[in-house]
């Protein structure tokens, strides 16, 4: 059984784990892979994504995405990705966690920190913005998948046939210095943070994600024990 942990939120039972990683790094696809295993086991885990999750924040990520708020500079987009996590967060998460579900997210505020922090945005105004969205609600486990960014990048090339969305279409270095300061999180917070190598094929690296959840999180093995039989 979980532990309950107190939050603003109400009694919190499940668990949030978090994937981050630059673009094409294979969060959606782990993510998918992990949901199989835990939901094989027993386990009730729901998948979820930032920006988006809900239609409020699913709206916000269309004009991010496409580029709307581009012109507004990158605080401005901090705010818009902070007040989709807000969304986000009471209206799924949250509730998610006190049901005492596993949420699987694919990005959450490591991103904000990595990419509006990059293009210059203060880390206090960030800090601050974290702070208001999350309400006291952080990841238990956040996955970073690391691969050199032009590796990533190849795995997504030519996928929409509108072209590349608003930060695939940056620069090379701009992706390779978010993935150092993805790095540079996992350094700072490796507590939380696990870093996987993502170059290797899907099947080695959801292999490695089973690991670390497991040793991270073994609540999730020993919940799954009863149904799995093991
Ligand atoms: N953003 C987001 C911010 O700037 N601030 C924020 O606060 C937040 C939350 C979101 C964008 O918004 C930015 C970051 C992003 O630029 P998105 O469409 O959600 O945009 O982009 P990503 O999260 O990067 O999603 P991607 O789909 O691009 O990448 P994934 O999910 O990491 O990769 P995945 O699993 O879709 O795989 C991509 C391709 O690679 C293959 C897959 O089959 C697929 O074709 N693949 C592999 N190939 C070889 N080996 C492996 N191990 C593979 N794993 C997957």
């Amino acid at each position: 059984m979980t532990a309950s942990l107190s939050s603003p939120h109400g009694s919190r039972r499940g668990r949030l784990v978090t994937f981050e990683g630059g673009e094409g790094a294979g969060k959606s696809t782990q993510i998918a892979r992990l949901a199989d295993r835990l939901d094989g086991m027993g386990v009730r885990v729901v998948r979820t994504r930032e920006p988006g999750g809900t239609p409020g924040a699913e709206a916000v990520r269309r004009v991010l995405l496409a580029g709307g708020a581009r012109s507004f500079g990158s605080a401005a987009e901090a705010l818009l990705f902070a007040a989709a996590r807000a969304d986000h967060v009471d209206r799924l998460i949250a509730p998610a966690l006190c049901d005492g579900t596993f949420v699987l997210c694919d990005r959450f505020t490591d991103s904000t920190r990595v990419y509006q922090g990059t293009a210059g945005v203060p880390a206090p105004l960030l800090a601050a913005l974290e702070r208001i969205a999350l309400g006291g609600v952080t990841p238990d486990l956040t996955i970073i998948l690391d691969v050199p960014a032009a590796v990533g990048l190849a795995r997504v090339a030519g996928r929409a046939a509108g072209g590349p969305d608003r930060f695939e279409g940056d620069p090379i270095e701009e992706h390779e210095a978010r993935r150092q300061a993805f790095l540079a999180i996992a350094r700072a917070e490796a507590g939380r943070c696990v870093v996987v190598d993502a170059t290797a094929d899907a099947n080695a690296v959801a292999d490695a994600v089973w690991r670390a959840v497991r040793d991270r999180l073994p609540e999730a093995a020993a919940a799954a024990t009863p149904v799995a039989g093991a």
